[in-house]
């Protein structure tokens, strides 16, 4: 954040405006279908237990440690199913809308995106969260890593629609431009005021716990 930024006035703005315009009647933790609803795959995927369909590890095989091409969205960390995912598979899956503000160093920004639930993306990489603790999932972060090394960090909480009311998202479009395949997904954070952690061509996301950090740290 620019020292410009930090001198803006927050209050009153931020407010969360998901406009899940696609269906009807939806609830916070509905994902909404409306792109993909008639791909048979993505519908089936739409079923909130089950994995996006193009987003399986079956699908895209591709080890957590090989190199990222471009466009490419790695995901790993602590999970049993690591996987890489593209701009392409993305727009295959039950897309949500969302229409936002965030106030960035070029001035606030007004947007409507178009994406993918991160929580589906993340939760088909199995992640390995302790489930003898209670809330183990609780303990969790994601770090999201974009084009030249920028890095935001989230609490799974923060992503879970079954803790928190906003939907982040990883999206396949701004204002309905689609991104360049080769620049890769942006996240869209609903709930933040500012745009910091939007983070632009997207192309990893870590996921894992804070207890090895924390129980290590004496
Ligand atoms: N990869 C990447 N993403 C990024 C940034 C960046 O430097 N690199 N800057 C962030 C900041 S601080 C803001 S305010 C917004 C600005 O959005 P814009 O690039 O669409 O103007 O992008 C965010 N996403
Ligand atoms: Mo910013």
């Amino acid at each position: 954040m620019t020292q410009d930024e930090g001198l803006r006035t927050v209050v009153g703005r931020g407010s969360r405006r998901v406009a899940q315009v696609c269906a009807a009647a939806v609830t916070a933790l509905l994902i909404t279908s409306c792109g993909a609803a008639d791909d048979p795959k993505a519908a089936a995927a739409s079923s909130a237990s089950s994995a996006p369909a193009s987003a399986s590890p079956a699908a895209s095989p591709k080890a957590s440690s090989a190199p990222v091409g471009p466009g490419e969205v790695r995901i790993g960390g602590e999970v049993d199913k690591p996987y890489t995912i593209t701009l392409a598979d993305l727009r295959k899956l039950p897309q949500v809308e969302a229409s936002v503000e965030f106030i960035s160093a070029k001035g606030d920004q007004k947007h409507t995106y178009r994406g993918v639930p991160l929580h589906e993306v993340l939760k088909a990489a199995q992640p390995r969260f302790d489930q003898s603790k209670k809330n183990g999932q609780l303990r969790g972060v994601v770090a999201a890593t974009g084009g030249g090394d920028y890095r935001a960090v989230f609490a799974w909480a923060e992503l879970d629609p079954g803790f928190a009311r906003s939907q982040i998202l990883l999206a396949v479009s701004e204002d309905g431009t689609a991104f360049e395949d080769a620049a890769g997904p942006r996240l869209v954070v609903p709930q933040d005021t500012r745009g910091g952690r939007y983070v632009s061509d997207l192309n990893q996301l870590w996921v894992g716990t804070v207890d090895p950090v924390v129980d290590g740290a004496h």
